[in-house]
């Protein structure tokens, strides 16, 4: 059975014989975060708004390891190195809280491509946050699950909620103040994403080193100082259901994320010659009168915005693309959730 975020208390048990499991679907930017304040926090230097993607979905279960170590599955994979250093960093900020010591298992399962650009970070994360405060049980609010979930992956905290979601930069150099928000519930505004896939193996250069790497753009100040005349249009366009108005502001932002990584230093494309048939095949619909819009995130696929009544046509459209592999066609999707609760 589906379980709202908020976390039973229970008396405290062991958690020896506990599994928690929970989902959350990954997000699509629409003004994109990009760059941090503060690395160690995980602290954005912008805002950023975005769509949680409801057909795409992570499933993560947490439980005692028999073992001395944290052990880490993805796809039925053991990952070890640094994204198991980071792993075990996220455990820590959760056992600290609880006041626990035990050594976890943590398995997570995607239904679609992970490090491919398609924000399995962001669902992974959201859906540890929620596992895990629900094997400790921790009473949190919404805001101290969003301020953990950020530090695991800064797109995180942005799945906690569905449909459209508003990141705060937040001013404070402790972050308690960066968390997400949720603007339109999935049912207020039942826009539709296609996502054009170009290319299913794991990115090259990662978000985090894309980032470092497009700070050092001649740009990025441009970048961060316009960000929230972006971010007020989005909004409106958001509250108006006005598709033409937010399409307009993701593509530009959009766009002018991937300028300061394409003047990084070293500077970074995440671009694929399909990735730009896509933009093109954008700019013939709306020339023909089908108002779709496009964004791109850290990697070479492409995710459409249009409204449902035009979904096939987009679909078809995208499908038809030299170099794309497959369309998906996502619905607004639901904040992260347990799935079983505690056993
Ligand atoms: C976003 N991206 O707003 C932007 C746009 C990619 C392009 O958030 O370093 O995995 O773990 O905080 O959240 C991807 O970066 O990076 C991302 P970390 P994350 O969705």
């Amino acid at each position: 059975m589906h379980r709202a975020v908020a976390v039973p208390r229970k008396a405290a048990e062991k958690t020896r014989d506990r599994i928690v499991r929970a989902r959350a679907h990954p997000n699509v930017a629409l003004v994109k975060y990009w760059g941090k304040r503060n690395w160690p926090l995980n602290l954005p230097s912008v805002g950023s708004i975005s769509l949680t993607l409801g057909a795409l979905h992570t499933e993560v279960t947490v439980q005692p390891t028999s073992g001395s170590q944290d052990e880490y599955w993805s796809n039925g994979r053991l990952v070890e190195g640094p994204p198991l250093e980071d792993l075990r960093r996220f455990l820590d900020l959760f056992r600290r809280l609880a006041d626990k010591k035990e050594p976890l298992a943590i398995r997570a399962t995607s239904n679609f491509p992970v490090a491919a650009g398609l924000a399995s970070s962001a669902s992974t994360f959201a859906a540890l946050t929620v596992a895990l405060a629900a094997f400790y049980d921790l009473d949190l609010s919404k805001e101290h699950l969003g301020t953990l979930a950020r530090q695991g992956s800064g797109s995180a905290c942005r799945s906690l909620w569905g449909g459209f979601v508003e990141w705060k930069r937040g001013e404070r150099s402790d972050g308690t103040d960066s968390f997400a928000v949720p603007l339109v519930s999935p049912r207020d505004w039942p826009v539709r994403v296609a996502v054009a896939v170009t290319d299913t193996r794991p990115k090259p250069t990662g978000s985090r080193l894309g980032m470092g790497r497009s700070e050092a753009s001649p740009f990025f100040p441009a970048w961060v100082s316009s960000q929230e005349e972006d971010l007020q249009a989005a909004r409106e366009a958001i509250r108006a259901g006005d598709l033409e108005r937010l399409g307009t502001v993701a593509e530009r932002n959009c766009l002018k994320m991937h300028a300061v990584a394409f003047t990084g230093d070293p500077p970074l494309v995440y671009w694929r010659p399909a990735t730009l048939a896509v933009l093109e095949t954008v700019w013939q619909l709306r020339a023909e009168g089908v108002p779709a819009y496009f964004t791109i995130d850290a990697g070479p696929q492409v995710k459409v915005l249009c409204h449902a009544q035009d979904q096939a046509t987009v679909q078809a459209a995208l499908a038809a693309t030299q170099g794309v592999q497959e369309v998906f066609v996502c619905h607004p999707g639901t904040g992260a959730h347990l799935v079983e609760g505690c056993t």
